[in-house]
C-alpha cells in the first residue's frame, strides 16, 4: 500500500518538530510548507538527512507552493503569527483570520479528501475559521488543544503520584484558555479516581487544585521560560497522536475542538470535547455527564469561545454568513 502524505501548513517550530515525529513513526511521506522561502526545504532536508541515522523511510520535502500538497491525507495547520508585546487581540486575530483563508484555500484546492488538525491560536476561533474557509465536512476539521492539556495534567499528576505516565489518565474539556475545564472526577490512575486517590492519602485536594491550575496556565508556564516562543515539542506530539489515530483507524477517545450540533448544549461552535476520531475522522462525539459546579466551568469556557468567534465574524463578516 502506497505511504500517506502528511502536509504540514506552517514549518515552524512545532511544523518541524511534527515532522521528526511523522518520520520517527514511519505514519507516512511529509510536504512541509511554509511562506518563508527556504525554511520549510532546510528543516525537511535536514530530517530526511537524519532518516538513515535513525531508521526510518520516509520522503520529506519542504515547498513554498500549495500544489505540493495535493492529495495530502492528513493535513496539520500552524501557519500564522504569535502575539507580539504591543499587539491586541484583535490584531492578531485580524492577522491570523487572513492566514486561515489562505491555508484554507490550499486545502480546498489541493487536499479536499483530508483529515485537517489546527493548532494556531486561538484554537477554537481559528478552527472555526479554518473549516469555514476550507468547507470541507466539519467531521475531517478538528482542532487540538484537549490532548495536550491532559498530557500536562497527566504528567503533573504521575510526577505527583510518583507512577508511570501511561497509567494516568485524565480529561480536560472546553476551550484552550485559561478557563478550560480539566474534570477531576475522570481523571486517575489505572481506573481509580482522583477524589479516590485523595481519600486514600495519595495527595490532597489542594494539591489537586494546584496541579489543575498548573495545567490551565501550562501554556504560559512555558511561554515565561522559553521568553522567544511557545511550546513546540508537546503540541507537536498531540496532533501526531490525533493524525496516528485517523491514519490507522485506532478509535483513539481523545479530548478535541470538534464541531458541535447540539452536544453540550451548544450547536455551530468548535469546543474542547471528548471525541472519536478513526478512519471517518470524528466519528463521534462524546457526552459525559457533568455536575454543576462542571457544567458552570464549562459554561464559563463556552462564553469565552464564543466572544472570540464573535469576534472574529466582525472582523471578516462574510464568516459570519
Ligand atoms: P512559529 O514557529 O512562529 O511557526 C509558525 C510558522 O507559520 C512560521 O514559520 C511562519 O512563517 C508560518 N506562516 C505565517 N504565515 C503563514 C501563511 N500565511 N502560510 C503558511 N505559513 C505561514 O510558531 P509555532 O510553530 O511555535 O506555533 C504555531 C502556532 O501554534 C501558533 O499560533 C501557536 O500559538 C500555536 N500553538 C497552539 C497550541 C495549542 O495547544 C492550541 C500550543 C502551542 C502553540
Amino acid at each position: 500500500m502506497a505511504r500517506a502524505k502528511i502536509a504540514l501548513i506552517g514549518a515552524g517550530q512545532i511544523g518541524g518538530t511534527l515532522a521528526l515525529l511523522a518520520g520517527l513513526k514511519e505514519l507516512g511521506d511529509v510536504v512541509l510548507f511554509d511562506v518563508a522561502e527556504g525554511i520549510p526545504q532546510g528543516k525537511g532536508l535536514d530530517i530526511a538527512e537524519a532518516s538513515p541515522v535513525l531508521g526510518f523511510d520516509a520522503k520529506l520535502v519542504g515547498t513554498n507552493g500549495y500544489e505540493a500538497i495535493e492529495g495530502a491525507d492528513v493535513v496539520i495547520v500552524t501557519a500564522g503569527v504569535p502575539r507580539k508585546p504591543g499587539m491586541s487581540r484583535s490584531d492578531l486575530l485580524d492577522i491570523n483570520l487572513k492566514v486561515m483563508g489562505q491555508v484554507g484555500a490550499g486545502i480546498k484546492q489541493y487536499a479536499p479528501n483530508a483529515f485537517v488538525i489546527c493548532i494556531t491560536n486561538p484554537l477554537d476561533a481559528m478552527v472555526w475559521a479554518l473549516q469555514k474557509a476550507c468547507g470541507l465536512p466539519v467531521e475531517k476539521v478538528v482542532g487540538m488543544a484537549g490532548v495536550l492539556d491532559s498530557a500536562r495534567f497527566r504528567y503533573f499528576l504521575a510526577d505527583e503520584f510518583n507512577v508511570s505516565v501511561e497509567d494516568v489518565t485524565a480529561f480536560v474539556l472546553g476551550g484552550h484558555g485559561d478557563d478550560m475545564v480539566p474534570l477531576v472526577r475522570y481523571s486517575g490512575v489505572a481506573g481509580i479516581p482522583l477524589p479516590d486517590l485523595v481519600k486514600m492519602g495519595w495527595t490532597t485536594q489542594e494539591k489537586v487544585d494546584s496541579i489543575v491550575e498548573r495545567t490551565r496556565k501550562g501554556g504560559g508556564e512555558i511561554v515565561n521560560l522559553l521568553k522567544t516562543g511557545s511550546a513546540f515539542y508537546a503540541p507537536a506530539a498531540s496532533a501526531i497522536e490525533m493524525a496516528t489515530s485517523y491514519l490507522r483507524d485506532k478509535k483513539r477517545l481523545l479530548p478535541c475542538a470538534a464541531f458541535l450540533t447540539g452536544q453540550y448544549g451548544i450547536d455551530g461552535l468548535y469546543l474542547g470535547v471528548p471525541v472519536i476520531i478513526g478512519a471517518k475522522g470524528v466519528e463521534r462525539i462524546v457526552e459525559i455527564e457533568l455536575d454543576s459546579s462542571e457544567q458552570a466551568m464549562l459554561d464559563k469556557s463556552i462564553a469565552s469561545v464564543q466572544e472570540l468567534v464573535a469576534e472574529c465574524k466582525k472582523i471578516v463578516p462574510s464568516l459570519g454568513a
